[in-house]
């Protein structure tokens, strides 16, 4: 890791003999994200309420330890850039007339497994404090977790003075290989449970999952059901069928509009996501199992306490040819941008 000396980087944790370090990007309203080296993962978002108070809208373990024991216990995945597949992808996947299994004969292969970039300590390559931008990379050798090529990963933090995180993962295999990459962070926008706020998606249709939670092929509609988010609606709604942890379906503009509004009338914070990708993971634990210490214990001891924006591909993607491909071909740029734009509304949302 080059010595970078500064302010913003500090100490968070031993990983093994590595220390983890914590990143803060700050901009001209106090606004603050810290990213942490372990898993380039999104600690915290700090941004002022409609009350002046700071309020850190990220869910998350307070201290390494607790990072690293969910992964003994029920893993969240806090927070952690994901890959080298965000999602579930069945036995394995077949490229070039090459058959890559992924885990043990019939296994559901999650988030790239053991060996994923969530659980890397990644080297931070460039920050500019000024313009509150840090670019962490890692690498993953070839059939590194099962998957072919040396995969160089690079994500871009960067804090606008709007108060817009863009989250930018580009990536270049050295062979062919398979990709879907995304960041894990839950967020909560109020001071409790997410029941009580509001969202909108702007989706049309999601995928059809087996009982395994692999995609079956087809599309339902979203539209007069519990998953109809086309206008806002109270996040009460979840409850109806037990909490989300569905595939949902984007258009692939990536234009001015954004993909998912999320807003609390306590502390009147909005947030607007924007990407480039095809598919929403939206997943609300109905609980933070295993006892570590959280940040904000009382909204983290809630049910429902926070939500996930997972923008990325499809899962099972290789499986499916009807699916938006997730073939990474040698030599070329994958990206995926994603903005997390959070705004503070003075008046009722
Ligand atoms: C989401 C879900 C999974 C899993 C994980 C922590 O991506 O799709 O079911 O539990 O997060």
């Amino acid at each position: 890791m080059p010595k970078v000396e500064n302010s913003h980087i500090k100490e968070f944790g031993m990983y093994g003999d590595t220390t983890i370090q914590s990143i803060t990007l700050l901009n001209n309203h106090g606004t603050r994200a810290e990213i942490l080296t372990y898993g380039a993962t999104l600690h915290a978002f700090c941004i002022r309420d409609k009350n002046g108070d700071m309020h850190d809208i990220v869910a998350a373990p307070q201290n390494l330890e607790g990072y690293l024991q969910q992964y003994n216990e029920v893993a969240y995945y806090f927070g952690a850039s994901i890959g080298r597949y965000a999602g579930r992808i069945k036995n394995g996947f077949s490229l070039g007339g090459k058959f890559y299994r992924l885990g043990e004969e019939g296994e559901v292969h999650l988030h790239g497994g053991e060996q994923g970039l969530h659980n890397k300590v990644w080297t931070i390559e460039a920050l500019n404090t000024s313009e509150a931008k840090v670019v962490l990379s890692c690498s993953s050798e070839h059939m590194e977790g099962g998957y072919p090529g040396n995969l160089k990963v690079y994500v871009h933090y960067e804090l606008s003075n709007d108060n817009a995180l863009k989250v930018k993962y580009e990536a270049s295999s050295d062979e062919d290989t398979v990709l879907n990459l995304t960041n894990h962070a839950y967020f909560n926008l109020g001071k409790q449970s997410i029941l009580n706020q509001q969202l909108c998606i702007n989706s049309m249709q999601r995928l059809e999952l087996d009982v395994t939670q692999i995609p079956t092929g087809r599309f339902l509609e979203n539209k007069d059901s519990a998953y109809d988010f086309l206008t806002k609606q109270p996040l009460q709604k979840i409850t109806q069928v037990d909490g989300f942890d569905d595939v949902f379906v984007l258009d692939e503009t990536n234009d001015d509009h954004p993909k998912v509004v999320c807003s609390s009338e306590e502390t009147g914070l909005q947030m607007e996501v924007f990407t480039n990708q095809r598919a929403l993971v939206v997943f609300t634990p109905k609980r933070f199992e295993g006892g570590y210490p959280m940040k904000n214990e009382e909204r983290a001891d809630a049910q429902f306490p926070a939500l996930c924006f997972e923008t990325q591909n499809f899962p099972d993607v290789p499986n499916h040819s009807h699916f938006p491909s997730t073939v990474l071909k040698k030599g070329e740029t994958y990206i995926n941008e994603t903005v997390f734009k959070v705004s503070t509304l003075s008046t009722q949302v």
